[in-house]
């Protein structure tokens, strides 16, 4: 896949490490200290082997704030702007904002990674003129009570029909289908059941025909399941990046990227003894 003058290749699982700039994940919240740590959390998930960068100014737990335009520029830009100018990496916004597209991408950002699936205003015009590949991902509701009465007849045709639809609309306005990603979006206005029934049938999504993206990592899908706190769910995490790259998975945004590039080469090897003689 093409992101301007960067190229990733999919036909091996790329592992896409998360970097939070919302000052929720800060013990103090400083400028300095946000863009410092930024850089620190950087370098380290390269230095572990992260192919992608994934930065989000929003956060999107259930019941978290709104963030207003000037709020998420003032997180996201410098950040972004230091790792571009620092590190030869993959950076990806992670936004709903049409000016934080445009100016994230300005900065050096070179794939969209959108929550609401270029739904809100101006953002899938923003996307097609920044000509960098996008993420399309399924939620249902709104982040503040998506997590309040999930319902769905069949969880994977919805999520499918959505994400073939919104396919359908970036075509129309003129996105090359070579720049789409797609995302279920685990946690996002589903059950512990929705997600496992998502998991469990992920091979079905590479019917769109486009990449798709997994983020299970450290939700409560992991958590509720285990009963387990934030910090104990490492073997959890591995445990179901492990089970979307094997189900084709081309791209797992993770926080612990040492382990799942561990795990994705697992996957990996298998699957090369395994195209030589397909039993
Ligand atoms: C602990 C840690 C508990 C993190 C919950 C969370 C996805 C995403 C998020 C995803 C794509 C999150 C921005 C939610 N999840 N983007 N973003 N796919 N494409 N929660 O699944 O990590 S934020």
């Amino acid at each position: 896949m093409q992101f301007k003058d960067k190229c990733l290749d999919l036909s091996t699982p790329k592992v896409m490490g998360i970097l939070n700039v919302t000052p929720d994940s800060f013990s103090d919240g400083g400028a300095f200290n946000m863009l410092e740590n930024g850089m620190t959390q950087t370098a380290l998930m390269l230095k572990e082997g992260a192919d992608i960068i994934d930065i989000g100014g929003e956060s999107t737990r259930p019941g978290a704030q709104d963030v207003s335009v000037q709020q998420e520029l003032d997180r996201v830009i410098p950040v972004i702007e230091a790792i571009s100018q620092r590190f030869d990496t993959l950076i990806s916004i992670d936004t709903s904002k049409a000016q934080v597209m445009t100016a994230a991408v300005d900065a050096g950002a070179r794939l969209i990674n959108d929550v609401r699936a270029l739904q809100e205003t101006g953002a899938l015009e923003a996307a097609v003129t920044a000509k960098v590949p996008v993420c399309l991902m399924h939620m249902q509701g709104q982040p503040r009570v998506m997590q309040q009465n999930p319902h769905y007849e069949d969880v994977v045709k919805e999520v499918m029909a959505f994400l073939q639809q919104r396919i359908s609309i970036c075509i129309n306005a003129g996105m090359a289908i070579e720049q789409i990603i797609v995302d279920p979006g685990f946690g996002f206005g589903k059950s512990l059941e929705h997600n496992y029934q998502m998991l469990a049938n992920f091979e079905v999504f590479q019917q769109l025909g486009v990449p798709v993206l997994a983020g299970m990592s450290r939700k409560s899908m992991i958590g509720n399941l285990l009963q387990r706190d934030i910090g104990q769910r490492l073997a959890g995490n591995v445990a179901v990046a492990t089970i979307a790259a094997q189900k084709g998975a081309q791209i797992i945004r993770v926080h612990d990227v040492k382990e799942t590039v561990d795990a994705v080469k697992v996957v990996n090897i298998i699957n090369a003894y395994r195209s030589s003689n397909e039993r």
